[in-house]
């Protein structure tokens, strides 16, 4: 059976639509935590509605970079760090598909940091998934932005001399609207987060603690885990910004104490995503560009209205 129907029919979705039809044997180690990203990702999709020809997932490089060879849908595989201009460009030119961009923390919060704060910075609506391990796997073990401070590999033999990165508390300085921790060993809390970010109409923003047995031996498998809204301890406003700075700063400290934290932190819903802002203006064309046919006559026609209107 194809996994892919015409755009716009409605009808019973299934997770399985999402596995592709030669699926092929994943090469993720046994035991990786990038298992429980795909799974979750299949649940969510029944229950936000979306078949396959209805989500573009835009991945990185790295192992988590790998996520679209296993899941059904229109996929991009990009450069290491370009998950995210690609995602934006293609959520600008066809709106009506639901964008998922995923990578690695070396990925994501490493050599493509500056995308990750200024697609935050203009809340483009899509979900951002970022497989944080502690380490770049693909690449054998080598310490990434995450890796706590003393942790040793072949690149830092004598232990990182820095201090990690605060992934959340980074999304909500720069402005992301949707801001969650999960991890692959809460794959139920894990699809709920992913049904919510996607229903988002903003930049959603998942760390996702992914563990990594082959390279990130010493590393923690992320267990026990409290969720935070499940939790008495905690009774946080998501919606409130300080209350959630403050909730981020607590994660973030814990996890490098060996406490791990995890749910929803800072939910906006009234801030208009960067498509709503350019329509607000005018700039948003009223049909886009992924519907518009040219022949050669109008797509000459036009370039020269664009240079015109230029010069
Ligand atoms: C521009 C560029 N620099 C470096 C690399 C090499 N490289 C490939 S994957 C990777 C790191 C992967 O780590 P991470 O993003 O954490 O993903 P993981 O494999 O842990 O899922 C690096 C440095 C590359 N492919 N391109
Ligand atoms: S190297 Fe690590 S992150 Fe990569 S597939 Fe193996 S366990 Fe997963
Ligand atoms: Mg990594």
């Amino acid at each position: 059976m194809s996994a892919f129907s015409a755009i716009g029919e409605t009808g019973e979705i299934d997770a399985n639509q999402f596995t592709p039809e030669q699926e092929p044997q994943p090469t993720w180690c046994p035991g990786c935590g990038d298992f429980a990203v795909l799974k979750s990702l299949k649940q969510a999709m029944p229950e936000v509605g979306r078949s396959p020809d209805e989500v573009l997932l835009v991945t990185g490089i790295g192992c988590s970079g790998k996520l679209n060879s296993y899941f059904e849908s229109y996929g991009f595989h990009t450069l290491h760090g370009r998950s995210l201009p690609v995602a934006r460009a293609a959520k600008l030119a066809n709106p009506g598909i639901e964008v998922i961009a995923a990578g690695g923390d070396g990925d994501g919060y490493g050599i493509g940091g500056n995308h990750f704060m200024h697609t935050a910075r203009e809340n483009h609506d899509m979900v951002y998934i970022v497989f944080n391990n502690e380490v770049f796997g693909l690449t054998k073990g080598q310490s990434s932005p995450t890796s706590p401070k003393g942790h040793k590999s072949k690149t830092q033999p004598s232990g990182v001399a820095k201090d990690p990165i605060r992934p959340l508390s980074m999304a909500l300085a720069s402005g992301a609207s949707y801001i969650a921790r999960t991890a692959a060993v809460n794959p139920n809390q894990a699809k709920e987060i992913l049904v919510e970010a996607i229903e988002h109409d903003g930049f959603a923003h998942i760390d996702f603690l992914t563990q990594c047995p082959t390279w990130n031996k010493d590393a923690r498998q992320y267990v026990p885990y409290t969720d935070i809204q499940d939790s008495d301890d905690y009774d946080l406003d998501l919606t409130d910004r300080r209350a959630a700075a403050d909730m981020m700063a607590e994660t973030e400290a814990a996890l490098y104490e060996g406490t791990v934290l995890t749910g929803r932190y800072y939910v906006d819903d009234d801030r208009p995503s960067y498509g709503q802002e350019k329509q607000n203006i005018g700039e948003m064309p009223e049909t886009p560009l992924a519907e518009r046919y040219f022949d050669d006559d109008y797509e000459w026609e036009r370039s020269y209205d664009f240079i015109e209107s230029y010069t």
